[in-house]
């Protein structure tokens, strides 16, 4: 499949530094050491004031958050400018073009929606997405987001993490997994008449990465509620992995004992392997992982930006592979 082949390949060309790139980037970095020497929520701020931007500066309902007190949840980089979040994606349920999703997701009905928490958990239970909205106080998190085809973004999300809903629901004691099932409806997504993929799109994460205060069952981006072409109502963001791993518009949280298949593990093993988190030294088969592209950030730091061990959460997420060989656990 040619668009397999193409994945990561999409924006190796036009790199060329030219010295207003040069000067761009030495203004860039004076503008990160003053946003560094900053609190973090000033900066957070300043990233914001840089893009020259309102709070709010898509159209859709507002969604009020505080700022996140869990560690590592607020990045002081500056945020991607909202056009490049909302336009800029990969949904492949409309469509494998970047552009495809803002173009066709309109067509998503994002009420009324329900989500199915099941499996190895005392207390079952469907969710309608309105509960969703208030089991817990809404946080805004600003955090790097790194696609495994090589570029990534800076995206001020807003949700809370799953373990308070995943809390809820009482794991037994089998559970060591959670699979993630997202909405597969060939009425709404055009998408999914393509068998690029295995729809449903499937994802899944150990027990105890899902239990990870940083792993975020998000409702809404930018203080506003999801837009369709990043996975309303509801959708998982899993910062330290690479960007597949956070499953779009779910449908379905099942605890189990068993790890789970994963969908684009389903379509090549040998590159999307369970954990994919993000790693600099563990090249995909068929491109480097060294580098990325920050999309929006023109200059000399135009895809040499280099790759963070666990996309930069180290510190907080080193801890959960411990003892494990990262090369056979890819
Ligand atoms: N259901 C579903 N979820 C998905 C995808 C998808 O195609 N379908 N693409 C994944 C990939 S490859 C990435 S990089 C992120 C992109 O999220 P964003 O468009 O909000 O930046 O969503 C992930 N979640
Ligand atoms: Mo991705």
């Amino acid at each position: 499949m040619q668009f397999l082949r193409d994945r990561g390949y999409a924006h190796e060309i036009g790199s060329e530094v030219t010295p207003r790139d040069v000067y761009r980037s030495r203004r860039e970095c004076l503008r990160r050491i003053a946003a560094a020497t900053a609190g973090t929520a000033l900066a957070a701020c300043a990233a914001r004031d840089a893009l020259g931007q309102a709070a709010r500066p898509g159209k859709l309902a507002a969604l009020a958050a505080a700022r996140s007190a869990v560690p590592g949840a607020l990045t002081m980089e500056r945020a991607t400018a909202y056009t490049d979040v909302t336009t800029y994606n990969n949904f492949y349920e409309f469509g494998t073009d970047k552009s495809d999703p803002a173009q066709h997701a309109g067509s998503l009905k994002v009420r009324p929606w329900r989500v199915s928490v099941e499996g190895e958990v005392r207390r079952a239970r469907t969710f309608d997405i309105e509960d969703l909205l208030k089991l817990a106080p809404m946080e805004e998190r600003i955090y790097r987001m790194r696609c495994v085809e090589g570029w990534s973004m800076v995206i001020p999300w807003i949700g809370y993490s799953l373990s308070e809903l995943i809390k809820r629901v009482e794991p037994t004691g089998n559970a060591k997994f959670v699979e993630f099932v997202t909405l597969a409806d060939r009425t709404q997504m055009p998408g999914i008449r393509s068998s690029v993929l295995d729809w449903p799109y499937v994802e899944g994460l150990r027990l105890d990465e899902a239990m990870h205060p940083l792993t975020l069952l998000c409702m809404g981006l930018y203080g506003e509620v999801l837009p369709n072409q990043n996975g309303a109502p509801v959708r998982l963001v899993v910062p330290w992995k690479y960007g597949f791993k956070s499953g779009k518009s779910l449908v379905k949280i099942r605890l189990t004992e068993t790890q789970p298949q994963t969908t684009w593990g389903k379509a090549n093993s040998d590159e999307y392997g369970f954990y994919s988190n993000v790693n600099p030294q563990i090249d995909h088969p068929r491109w480097s992982q060294a580098t990325e592209r920050r999309i929006g950030e023109d200059g000399v730091f135009q895809k040499k930006r280099p790759t963070l061990l666990f996309n930069g959460y180290q510190t907080q997420v080193s801890q959960l592979y411990a003892g494990m060989d990262l090369r056979k656990f890819f």
